[in-house]
C-alpha cells in the first residue's frame, strides 16, 4: 500500500515521507505458485469428488476421518466449552451485527413506478437462495466471521446458509467459531478448510445442492479458490492482507494512533499500516510510540515485520492533500482522528469502512461490536467496491407490466431500432403487437 505515481506527481512538494515501507511495492498479489496449486486441486476435486476433498483435508489439515458434518447435538452444545464471558461476548456480537443488518434491509425497498401511462417498471428484492460461508481458523480463529457472513445472509432472508471451518489440532472445530456460527443461525456446518472446503460447497459435494454464492475471508489459497470458482458461483470479494490507515492532526493521541496501527499489523507480516498526518510533531511521536509498543507486544513477531516492511508515515501540507493521498491508498479500514472529522467524512471517497474520532477503533468492528461488517475490500478495491452487506445477498430483480394502451409508446421505437440493427425477429415481436392493436384485439 503506497501512493500511485499519478498522485505523487500531482501533490509533489506537498507531502513528505517520514517512514516508508522497507518492502518495495504492495504485498505480493496472486502468487503464481498459489494459482497453480489451486488450479490442480480444483481439477482433482472436480474429477474425483468427495474422495479428493477428504484426501486434501487429511493431507493439509490433519482431518481424522470423523463425519464431515457437525451434528445437531454438537452445534446445540457448542457453547458449553466456552467461558461464560466469551459466550456472552459472542452473543452480543451476533445480536449487534444482526440488528445492523436488519435495519439495513429496511432501506432496501421494492420499487414500482409508472414511467408512462400503462408502462409499469419495478424491482423486487429477492435473496440468493443458497450461501456457503467460509469460517477461517488459521493463524487466528476469527470468531466474528460468522456474524459477518452467516448472520448477514440470514438477515437478508437467505433460506439456506452452510458453513465450512477447518479442523484444529485436536481434530474438531474451533469451539468459539462453532458457537458463533450456531448463534448466527447457520443451517449446517462442515469440518473442512481451505480450497477443498470452497470447492465442496461450490460443486455441491457436501450439501445436497451447490451453493449460489461463497462468502468469507481466508488466506491466499482461499482467495484464489474463490477467484477460480467465480462465475459458477458468486463471491463476496477477494480479500488480501488486512490493512489499516489513520488520518490524524495535532489533536490526536499518539499512543492511541500507534496502538491502532499495530492493531491490524498483527494480522500478518504482509499487513500494511499507514499514517497520514498534517502535523510533523505527531508523525515523530507516533513513530516512536509504535517502536515502544512493539517492544512488549505479544504478537510483535508478526506486527513488527509488518510495520517494518509495509508501514508508512507521511506528513501532508494540508487536509486536502491528506484526503487526496488517502483516497489514493483506498485502505480497507480508515480511522480519522482530527478536529475536522466531518470535513474528512464528506470529502473522502475510497475506504472499506471509516472510523470517526479517537473512540472509534477498528477492532470494535472486527469483533462485531460496532454492528458493521468486517468483510471489506483490500488492495485498493475500495476505489470501486464496498464491503459485504445485506445488499449483496438481496438482488433487485426487475419486472415490467405493459398495457395494451401503452403499446405505441414502445413498439414503434423498437421496430425502428431493430430494423436498423437487422434484427428481424426482434422487430417482429413489436410489429405483431402494433398489428393486434390495430385489429382491436383486447379492446374492451
Ligand atoms: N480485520 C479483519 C477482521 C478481523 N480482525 C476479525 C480480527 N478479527 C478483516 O477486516
Ligand atoms: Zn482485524
Amino acid at each position: 500500500m503506497y501512493f500511485s505515481q499519478a498522485i505523487q506527481r500531482r501533490f509533489a512538494g506537498r507531502f513528505t515521507a517520514i517512514k516508508q515501507p522497507a518492502a518495495s511495492g504492495a504485498p505480493a498479489q496472486r502468487d503464481p505458485a498459489v494459482i497453480e496449486t489451486v488450479t490442480g486441486m480444483l481439477q482433482r476435486i472436480r474429477a474425483e469428488g468427495l474422495t479428493a476433498v477428504t484426501r486434501y483435508a487429511a493431507e493439509l489439515d490433519g482431518y481424522d476421518g470423523r463425519p464431515l458434518e457437525i451434528s445437531r447435538e454438537e452445534m446445540r452444545d457448542s457453547g458449553a466449552a466456552l467461558s461464560p464471558e466469551l459466550r456472552s461476548a459472542i452473543e452480543l456480537g451476533a445480536a449487534r451485527t444482526a440488528a445492523f443488518a436488519e435495519e439495513s434491509c429496511k432501506s432496501l425497498k421494492d420499487l414500482e413506478v409508472e414511467l408512462e401511462p400503462g408502462l409499469v417498471a419495478g424491482y423486487r428484492y429477492v435473496p440468493v437462495q443458497r450461501v456457503g460461508a467460509y469460517l477461517p481458523a488459521g493463524r487466528f480463529p476469527l470468531t466474528a466471521g460468522a456474524f459477518m457472513t452467516v448472520n448477514v445472509a440470514k438477515a437478508a432472508g437467505v433460506p439456506t446458509v452452510v458453513a465450512c471451518t477447518p479442523p484444529q489440532p485436536d481434530g474438531g472445530p474451533n469451539p468459539a467459531v462453532l458457537y458463533a456460527a450456531h448463534v448466527s443461525g447457520v443451517d449446517r456446518v462442515f469440518l473442512l478448510g481451505g480450497v477443498q472446503a470452497l470447492a465442496a460447497m461450490a460443486y455441491g459435494l457436501i450439501a445436497e445442492t451447490p451453493v449460489d454464492m461463497l462468502v468469507g475471508a481466508g488466506n491466499a489459497f482461499v482467495a484464489e479458490a474463490k477467484r477460480q470458482l467465480f462465475g459458477g458461483v458468486a463471491i463476496d470479494l477477494l480479500a488480501g492482507p488486512s490493512e489499516v490507515a489513520v488520518i490524524a492532526d495535532g489533536s490526536a493521541d499518539p499512543e492511541i494512533v500507534a496502538a491502532d496501527l499495530l492493531g491490524q499489523a498483527e494480522h500478518g507480516p504482509d499487513s500494511p499500516a499507514a499514517l497520514i498526518t498534517t502535523d510533523a510533531d505527531l508523525a515523530a511521536r507516533v513513530g516512536a510510540e509504535v517502536d515502544r509498543q512493539l517492544a512488549t507486544l505479544a504478537t510483535a513477531h508478526i506486527a513488527g515485520p509488518a510495520w517494518c516492511d509495509h508501514g508508512s508515515i507521511t506528513v501532508a501540507a494540508d487536509r486536502e492533500t491528506a484526503a487526496a493521498l488517502m483516497d489514493d491508498l483506498a485502505p480497507e479500514h480508515l480511522e480519522v482522528q482530527t478536529t475536522d472529522d466531518d470535513w474528512y467524512h464528506s470529502r473522502l471517497t475510497a475506504y472499506g469502512s471509516l472510523f470517526l474520532g479517537p473512540w472509534s477503533t477498528v477492532a470494535y468492528s472486527d469483533k462485531g461490536m460496532a454492528g458493521t461488517n468486517h468483510v471489506l475490500p483490500t488492495a485498493g478495491g475500495a476505489r470501486h467496491g464496498a464491503g459485504l452487506s445485506v445488499s449483496r445477498f438481496l438482488r433487485p430483480l426487475t419486472y415490467q407490466r405493459i398495457s395494451r394502451a401503452a403499446t405505441p409508446l414502445l413498439a414503434d421505437a423498437v421496430e425502428v431500432i431493430s430494423s436498423s440493427e437487422g434484427m428481424a425477429a426482434h422487430r417482429a415481436t413489436a410489429v405483431l403487437r402494433t398489428r393486434r392493436l390495430a385489429e382491436g384485439v383486447g379492446e374492451p
